[in-house]
């Protein structure tokens, strides 16, 4: 099994490259905001708790986050491996992750961190925004999910580099260039 995660801040890519990766390297892509927009969709009792808060950009509480990893796992047993997009985002969600690997007696083989500056992200979620209109695509909001991103999620990078698993990829460029360079690295 062939566990990878796709690391960065909103807006860089995270999402765009596990699609193209997932189908590569033949791994489920499990994208939490994906899932989680998903709930929000059909009005679900998670996607109701989760809606005022991905609105303004703070991250769903872990416990929620982590029922939906063990949902996830439980049915997709016969994957070859897994891509994981905009998970783990706190340190508790990355122990969870672990543990959870290591009943399947697997573990995180890399974790690829796209490095993409605060003002290139913010262009791209708002052009997102006017294509898309994601409600969470507006600079008020992007602006407190870079802060949260920064405070919370970030120190995995070292958690992950101490675990001499962390590559970090140049996000800027052709959607195809920066596929390149992440498939190289892999390969
Ligand atoms: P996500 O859905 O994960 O949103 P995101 O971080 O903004 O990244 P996304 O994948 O959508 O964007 P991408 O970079 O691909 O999370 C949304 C919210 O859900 C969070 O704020 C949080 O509230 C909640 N949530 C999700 N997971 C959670 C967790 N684990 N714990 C707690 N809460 C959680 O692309 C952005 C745009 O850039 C696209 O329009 C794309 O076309 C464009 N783009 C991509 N590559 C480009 C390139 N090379 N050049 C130019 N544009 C490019």
């Amino acid at each position: 099994m062939f566990n990878l995660i796709l690391f960065g801040p909103p807006g860089s890519g995270k999402g765009t490259q596990s699609i193209k990766l997932a189908e590569k390297y033949m791994l489920k892509h499990v994208s939490t905001g994906d899932i989680l927009r998903s709930e929000v969709k059909n009005q679900t009792v998670l996607g109701i708790k989760a809606q005022a808060i991905m609105n303004t950009g703070e991250l769903v509480p872990d416990e929620l986050l982590i029922e939906i990893l063990h949902a996830v796992m439980e049915n997709n047993k016969n994957a070859k491996g897994f891509i994981f997009d905009g998970f783990p985002r706190t340190i508790v969600q990355a122990k969870a992750l672990d543990q959870l690997l290591v009943k399947m007696q697997v573990s995180i083989n890399n974790v690829i961190s796209l490095e993409v500056e605060d003002d290139e992200v913010v262009n791209r979620l708002l052009k997102r925004a006017e294509i898309e209109g994601r409600k969470d695509d507006n600079t008020e909001t992007i602006n407190n999910r870079l802060t949260v991103y920064k405070s919370q999620t970030c120190p995995l990078l070292e958690y992950y580099d101490k675990q001499k698993k962390l590559y970090r990829i140049d996000g800027i460029g052709t959607i195809d260039s920066i596929f390149k360079s992440i498939c190289s690295k892999l390969d």
